[in-house]
C-alpha cells in the first residue's frame, strides 16, 4: 500500500521545505509509504525551481500548469495523475501546500480508511478539533457554510464539507473518474467549489465517510490566501441547484444510471 499524496501548489515557495519534511517524518514514523504528486498552477514566485530541487530528495512527480488555471483545475489534474498512478490497495491523500494542514494527521486518515471508510475527513468540527489564527469572518463563513452544506447535502451527520484536507480510497477515485468522465470536477472554474463538489459526487456513488478532528493552523500559514470569495460562493450556489434540479439534477441522474446498472449485472 502507497500513499500518493496530492499537492496544489500556487505560490507556496516559502512554505515547501517545511511541507515535504513534515510528511516525510509523519509517513516515515507511521512506516507509510508515499509519493507526492505536486501540481504547479503556475506559480510566479519560484516554487517550481525549488520544486525541481525538491524532487531529487523527494518521490514525486510534478504536474505543470504554465498559467495559473485555479484550484479546481488543479485538483482534477492531481487527482486524475494520482489515480493513474494508484494501485487498488493504495491510498490519495490531498493537503493544502500552506502548512495549515499539519501531515501529523496523516496517520489518523490512514487508520480511518484502514478501519473502513472510503473518505476520512479531516475536521475542524468534531471534539479535539478546531481553528487557530483564522480571521473572524473566515471563521463565521466557513461554519455558516458547513451549516448551510448539512442542510442542502445532508450526508448522515456530517460537518467538515469545506476543508480539503482527506484521504481517498484510490479505488473510490478511479471509479468515480470512470463513472463521471470529464464531469467528475464540472464546476472546476469555481474557485474552491471543487472540494465540496468531489465529496458530494462520491456520496452519490455510495462512498462511506468517517470524520477525524483536526486543528487548522492558519496562524503557520507564510504565504497569502488564495481564496475566491466571491467565485467560491457562486460555485456553491450553483452547485447546490444542478444537485436538487427536478429534471437531470445530479442527485436523480446518478441514482437512475446506478439503478440501471445494478439491473443489468
Ligand atoms: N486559491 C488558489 N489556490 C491554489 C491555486 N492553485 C493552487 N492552489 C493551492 O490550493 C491551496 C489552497 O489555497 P489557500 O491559499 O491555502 O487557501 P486558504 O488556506 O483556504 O486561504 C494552496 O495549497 C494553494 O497553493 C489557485 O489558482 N488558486
Ligand atoms: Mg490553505
Amino acid at each position: 500500500m502507497r500513499l500518493n499524496i496530492v499537492l496544489p501548489i500556487y505560490n507556496e515557495r516559502e512554505n515547501l521545505e517545511k511541507l515535504f519534511a513534515d510528511i516525510d517524518k509523519a509517513c516515515t514514523e507511521a512506516q507509510l509509504r508515499y509519493f507526492l504528486v505536486c501540481v504547479n498552477d503556475g506559480s510566479s514566485d519560484g516554487s517550481k525551481e525549488l520544486l525541481e530541487e525538491l524532487s531529487k530528495r523527494y518521490e514525486s512527480h510534478i504536474v505543470e500548469h504554465r498559467l495559473n488555471r485555479g484550484l479546481g483545475e488543479t485538483i482534477r489534474d492531481g487527482f486524475e495523475c494520482a489515480a493513474e498512478l494508484s494501485g487498488a490497495d493504495d491510498i490519495i491523500i490531498r493537503l493544502d501546500a500552506d502548512n495549515t494542514h499539519a501531515p501529523q494527521y496523516i496517520p489518523d486518515l490512514v487508520n480511518a480508511i484502514r478501519d473502513g471508510a472510503d473518505i476520512a475527513i479531516a475536521s475542524r468540527f468534531l471534539p479535539g478539533g478546531g481553528m487557530v489564527g483564522l480571521s473572524n469572518d473566515r471563521t463565521v463563513i466557513s461554519k455558516v457554510a458547513n451549516i448551510i452544506f448539512r442542510v442542502c447535502f445532508p450526508m448522515g451527520g456530517l460537518q467538515e464539507y469545506t476543508c480539503g484536507y482527506r484521504a481517498y480510497r484510490a479505488s473510490l477515485i478511479q471509479r468515480a473518474i470512470d463513472f463521471y468522465k470529464g464531469n467528475f470536477l464540472q464546476l472546476r472554474g469555481l474557485g474552491f467549489c471543487c472540494t465540496v463538489e468531489k465529496l458530494v459526487k462520491l456520496k452519490l456513488l455510495g462512498a462511506k465517510l468517517q470524520e477525524v478532528p483536526f486543528v487548522l493552523r492558519y496562524d503557520l500559514k507564510a504565504s497569502e490566501s488564495k481564496i475566491a470569495l466571491n467565485v467560491t460562493t457562486f460555485g456553491y450556489a450553483m452547485m447546490t441547484i444542478l444537485y436538487h434540479w427536478p429534471q437531470g439534477g445530479w442527485r436523480r441522474t446518478v441514482r437512475k444510471r446506478l439503478r440501471v446498472q445494478r439491473s443489468e449485472q
